[in-house]
């Protein structure tokens, strides 16, 4: 199957140009003005829209098991969602219980994710640490396209790791050439802070947030950010969502250490009043971590978008629904934590983004595809329009508006947190693999299209940043 994509302005993160795209079976043929169409190739005509990488969420759970319940939205339901938004490859979590394989999760999600729709990755959860996990990092990375290991340092008798865990896996991951991330909230701190909390009598969505203010997951973020300075390793701090964790990247950065910051979309246009609703279940299915902050967080969160010190945009899409968010009615510290928006994203970000003019077009696509291609090497495969590249591809029409509603989404979930939020900047077709799978706002999807993409180390990039480091400081500690 071919296709040609004629009259349209090609935006890669470095440039934007006028130019046909020919797609040719699952890759991008070619790229040029007036480009021939090889025969009996469809024609689409992109006159006054942008040609696009399709979006990358490099944070999502499809089908988690989570607090005693599995997220609604599957792989299949999920990635054709996403790819209705314009995104057109995710990143999800194999997240073991403390005890389990991760080599034994690994397979498990690996088989729930053979529906998907669009191609997908697995960043691999640290939850627990003895020789059999650092055995099975080497394993997932040697023989099947991991290079990124996460960490929760909240979720307290749970899923959360220590310092001594987080140590042992970043020393791992060094030797491999890995990359660590982090749910950095400090989840000690909130443990007791829901306890008390709770015990002075707010039992509502609301006591959520007071759980887990900005210091906490300040606190958290620098310290995983320490301990990869002093490990020399790099670090990506996901879901970055307030100030304090904000200022702790900003500062790492400043002085040349490598650490990445991604954002999700709803926590820059969605604050805390939220948690103010007297519908219970409005304000429930708002209950995530970190939770939606003041409006002055947002402000800043844009700022560290366009100066370089976030770099990715996400959704952390886990969405549970009303009968799910009820089993925390009478105590908040049991509703399950999590929000959908893997469709939404991408409008949403191109109407508060490059609607306000924060944000060009090319710097649309950096924070919505290029830059996670690049932080978890999956460049130039996804994340860019050019001859030899995945024919992941989203013709954006930046004139087409659409209000925002459960009404109406994709999502399988029965709440949406942008409810009723219009939005100017929408995927008019999206190719996944050189398919159709979005057009005249129909879904073309097909369960099992999409494929598992490997994602390989960076052993000479850890090489370079531990020679850096052992250069700088003779205790390996940089001063
Ligand atoms: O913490 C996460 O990233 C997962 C468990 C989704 N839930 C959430 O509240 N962010
Ligand atoms: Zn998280
Ligand atoms: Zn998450």
């Amino acid at each position: 199957m071919s296709i040609v994509i004629r009259g349209g302005t090609v935006t890669n993160a470095d440039r934007q140009f006028r130019a046909d795209v020919v797609i040719a079976g699952e890759k991008i043929h070619a790229v040029a003005p007036d480009a021939e169409a090889p025969a009996g190739a469809r024609v689409i005509d992109a006159s006054g829209a942008f040609v696009i990488p399709g979006g990358i969420d490099p944070h999502t759970h499809m089908e988690l098991p989570f607090m005693g319940t599995v997220a609604s939205e599957d792989f299949f339901s999920g990635t054709s969602a996403g790819v209705a938004g314009g995104t057109t490859m995710i990143i999800d979590f194999v997240i073991p219980a403390p005890q389990e394989s991760l080599l034994g999760a690994y397979k498990k999600w690996r088989g729930w994710a053979e529906k998907a729709a669009a191609d997908y990755s697995f960043h691999v959860a640290v939850t627990w640490w003895d020789d059999s996990v650092k055995a099975d990092m080497g394993t997932l990375t040697q023989q099947h396209g991991v290079n990124s290991f996460k960490h929760f340092m909240a979720y307290k008798n749970a899923i959360m790791v220590d310092d001594d865990v987080l140590i042992s896996s970043f020393m791992r991951a060094r030797e491999l050439g890995a990359l660590c991330t982090v749910h950095a909230e400090n989840g000690e701190l909130v443990f007791r802070l829901q306890q008390e909390v709770f015990n002075k009598g707010i039992t509502g969505p609301e006591g959520h947030p007071l759980s887990r203010p900005p210091e906490v997951e300040g606190e958290a973020a620098n310290r995983a950010i320490r301990i990869a300075e002093v490990l020399g390793v790099p670090l990506y701090v996901v879901h970055t969502s307030c100030i304090d964790a904000m200022e702790a990247i900003a500062r790492a950065r400043s002085e040349g250490q490598r650490v990445f910051g991604e954002v999700l979309a709803q926590h820059l246009v969605i604050d805390d009043s939220v948690y103010q609703n007297t519908d219970w279940d409005k304000a429930a299915a708002h209950v995530m971590s970190p939770p939606f902050r003041s409006k002055e967080h947002q402000a800043a969160l844009w700022k560290g978008l366009q100066g370089g010190v976030l770099h990715t945009t996400a959704t952390d899409h886990c969405c549970f629904c009303t009968p799910q968010k009820r089993a925390g009615f009478g105590d908040f510290r049991k509703i399950p934590n999590g929000t959908g928006g893997i469709e939404d994203r991408m409008s949403v970000l191109w109407h508060h983004g490059v609607g306000q003019g924060r944000l060009t077009p090319s710097e649309f696509v950096a924070i919505t595809s290029t830059n996670t291609a690049k932080i978890f090497n999956l460049h130039p495969r996804k994340g860019v329009i050019a001859p030899g590249s995945d024919a992941d591809v989203v013709i954006w029409d930046p004139t087409k508006t659409r209000t925002i509603s459960v009404k109406t989404h994709h999502q399988n979930v029965d709440t949406n947190i942008y409810e009723g939020m219009s939005v100017t900047g929408n995927a008019a077709v999206t190719i996944s693999r050189g398919k159709v799978v979005w057009e005249n706002n129909q879904l073309k999807t097909e369960k099992g299209a999409g494929k598992y993409i490997d994602r390989p180390c960076f052993p000479d990039y850890w090489t370079a940043q531990e020679r850096r480091n052992a250069a700088t400081a003779p205790t390996g500690v940089k001063r």
